[in-house]
């Protein structure tokens, strides 16, 4: 098969000064990258990052992820791993920020239940047989997306898990929506947020501590979108995903969507748990240069998430097939509501044709996208896919604005395919 040299299966702009990204295409131009990777170990002028790639092995039952951590497990999915209309558990990329509970790894109930309390009129305690017993049963298929989707994009820098474009999938859920939990309990007119809590432990297990409780606001924890799932696909919710019970907080980052929860407290303040503060899952109010340091009281909480697509085939690289009649498709989504519009562009965006966009199969599913393309000539192409959403919010070909955090990376995805 003719290969040309790829470009990064993500947006972000090629830098000289990007050490990895430059060693990974020399690797794939090579040909072969794991001797390559092997070599550069040996001489020590490794690159950390894809020191830690090449060392690590796939996750049991997410094989085909790319991990970029195992303690805490993080692991994302390739753009092609993402063809699927409703993304399967081994698809499905996995953040966390703490240990697994015990509870999840066994997969067994044992003494679990769920609290609701805090500016209710009755704090409730329920385990998965009465939420099951006392509200009607609601199914979804939705989108979660991490706030740092595309991060590895940014320059400057920034810390945190260099996720590319797989940090993204689209699974159904069951479960019950939170609202009707919540108003069963009673709101109380003081609620102005909700916290989740979860059962999963620190990296050093230290008791009492959170790696991470955060919320939203009581109007989106009682929009009739928002759901407490206890199933995934059809099955119990896998132990990485929460297993007995999770929050899906669906258009809004996916650290709203707590795992393994225990509790759910309503607040008459903003919640204040770990990862709600400081920098966290936060954006400067005002447009900054890249690699400013912002003043925490220059940070606001990041809201919803912004309109995005990705090319799921071709992959990235690929010889056309069918000569210079290319078939695209991909997946289109945003937060902000449905998407309106899906464009693509084989002449670096001088000419733009509409795809062919399907109907969400309910609110925060993604949409797919498909379009025949004939290309000019044979030879090399770059291929972009920009969506639009019904707010008139559009991607940007370029990354997005610099952020301490790299959050919100939304930038086209483009795609190498050569036609012969
Ligand atoms: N209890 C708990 N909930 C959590 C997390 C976590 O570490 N612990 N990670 C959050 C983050 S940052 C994201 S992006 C999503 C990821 O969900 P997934 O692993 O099912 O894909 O879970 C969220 N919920
Ligand atoms: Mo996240």
């Amino acid at each position: 098969m003719n290969r040309p040299n790829p470009l990064p299966d993500h947006s972000r702009s090629f830098r000289p000064s990007d050490r990895r990204h430059f060693l990974g295409s020399l690797a794939l131009a090579l040909g072969a990258p794991l001797v390559f990777q092997d070599l550069l170990l040996k001489t020590g002028i490794f690159p950390s990052a894809l020191a830690q790639e090449a060392l690590l092995k796939g996750w049991p039952g997410k094989e085909e992820l790319r991990m970029l951590s195992d303690k805490p497990l993080n692991a994302e999915a390739t753009a092609k791993l993402l063809d699927d209309e409703i993304t399967p558990y081994s698809r499905h990329f996995v953040r966390n920020n703490g240990l697994i509970p015990d509870r999840a790894r066994q997969g067994t109930l044992g003494d679990w239940s769920l609290t609701i309390d805090g500016e209710v009129n009755e704090s409730l305690k329920f385990d998965l047989d009465a939420l099951k017993d006392t509200f009607s049963p609601h199914e979804a298929a939705l989108v979660i997306e991490c706030g740092g989707n595309g991060r590895a994009g940014y320059y400057p820098k920034v810390g945190g898990n260099p996720w590319t474009l797989g940090a993204v999938g689209c699974a159904r859920y069951r479960g019950v929506r939170l609202k009707d939990v919540l108003r069963h309990a009673g709101v109380k007119s003081s609620a102005v947020y909700i916290g989740y809590y979860g059962e999963d432990l620190t990296l050093s297990r230290e008791s009492g501590k959170f790696p991470i409780s955060r919320g939203v606001p009581i109007e989106k924890a009682l929009d009739e979108n928002t759901m407490l799932a206890w199933e995934m696909n059809g099955k119990p919710l896998p132990a990485e995903h929460g297993f007995p019970l999770r929050l899906i907080c669906p258009g809004w980052p996916g650290s709203t969507s707590g795992k393994w929860l225990k509790r759910i407290q309503v607040r008459d303040q903003i919640h204040d748990g770990t990862k709600m503060t400081g920098t966290s899952y936060r954006v400067p109010k005002h447009p900054v240069a890249p690699g400013a340091k912002v003043p925490t009281e220059d940070m606001q909480i990041i809201q919803t998430m912004p309109v995005k697509s990705i090319i799921t085939h071709p992959e990235t690289g690929n010889s056309s097939q069918n000569g210079r009649n290319v078939r695209l498709r991909g997946h289109a989504w945003s937060g902000k509501g449905r998407v309106a519009r899906v464009d693509l562009s084989y002449d670096f965006g001088a000419t733009w044709t509409q795809a062919s966009l399907s109907n969400p199969v309910n609110a925060f599913a993604w949409q797919r996208w498909e379009l025949g393309l004939k290309l000019p000539v044979t030879g090399y192409y770059e291929i972009w896919a920009r969506a639009t959403d019904i707010t008139g919010g559009m991607q940007p070909m370029l990354v997005p604005g610099w952020n301490p955090k790299g959050y919100l990376n939304n930038a086209a995805h483009r795609i190498a395919v050569h036609v012969a």
